[in-house]
């Protein structure tokens, strides 16, 4: 049993009481293109999205062979804040590279 944090007037709440919510999440999807280099993705999903190789390389050819994949799951802003440097480091690179993202 925790501190009391009160409520209403006359109500407390115990600490034990208290939910802690969760933020919801949202998934980052990479597209397939067909001018993106393959270098390029596996890159973008190391330095953006914190992959190994191996496994940068797996979600670069399931994306090529399915059309679309999971780069990572994130809070909205850090979520947002990826597909804008994937798409500006795309532009620079003149790449048509694109993420997308989807409630979790
Ligand atoms: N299809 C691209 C090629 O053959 C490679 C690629 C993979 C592009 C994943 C985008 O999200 C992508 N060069």
């Amino acid at each position: 049993m925790g501190d009391l944090i009160p409520k209403e007037e006359g109500e407390v709440l115990t600490r034990d009481e208290v939910t802690t919510d969760e933020p919801p999440m949202y998934r980052v999807l990479l597209l397939n293109d067909d001018y993106t280099t393959m270098d390029f993705v596996v890159l973008i999903l190391e330095s953006v999205f914190r992959k190994s190789p191996q496994d940068a390389r797996q979600v670069m050819l399931s994306v090529h062979e399915k059309g679309a994949g999971v780069a990572g799951v994130y809070t909205r802003e850090v979520a947002e804040t990826k597909i804008a440097v994937v798409h500006h480091l795309a532009a620079q690179n003149e790449f048509p590279l694109k993420c997308a993202m989807e409630p979790d």
